[in-house]
């Protein structure tokens, strides 16, 4: 059983359902469940994309999945919310990040965790805050 620690953005298309959908799949998922919600704050676009405004939030799982498992999941949920892969920082309808996965390092060419450039960003800290 690992608890680990998930960001969510969204900018484009009804956002609070994005997120809202997220959250409610997230504690649906196999063998995993939602422990804690962070509230959803809107946030100005970080990065060299500038594009519509974010809402931002995170999430603690408990899980029993395997990391690269739980991945497949999560780019499952961005795609059934409509995601179509368009390069790094653009803007996007739903992103799942895995943030912290128990006390695992992973470095492989889809998966860093943890994911410390997300985690010093203050839209992560702060929804990390809530929790
Ligand atoms: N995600 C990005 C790039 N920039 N800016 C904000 N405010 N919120 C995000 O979630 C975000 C971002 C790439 O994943
Ligand atoms: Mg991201
Ligand atoms: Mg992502």
């Amino acid at each position: 059983m690992t608890l680990c620690e998930i960001a969510i953005g969204s900018n484009l298309g009804n956002r609070a359902g994005h997120i809202r959908f997220a959250f409610r799949e997230l504690n649906r998922l196999p063998r995993t469940k939602l422990l804690k919600r962070s509230q959803v704050r809107p946030s100005a676009p970080m990065g060299k994309h500038a594009g519509p405004e974010y809402l931002n939030a995170a999430g603690i799982l408990q899980t029993t999945l395997s990391a690269i498992g739980l991945l497949v999941e999560l780019k499952r949920l961005e795609a059934l919310r409509g995601r179509i892969p368009n390069g790094h920082w653009r803007p996007r309808v739903l992103d799942l990040d895995i943030l912290t996965f128990g006390k695992q390092r992973i470095n492989k060419r889809i998966l860093q965790v943890p994911h410390n450039s997300a985690l010093s960003r203050t839209f992560v800290s702060h929804a990390l805050a809530d929790l």
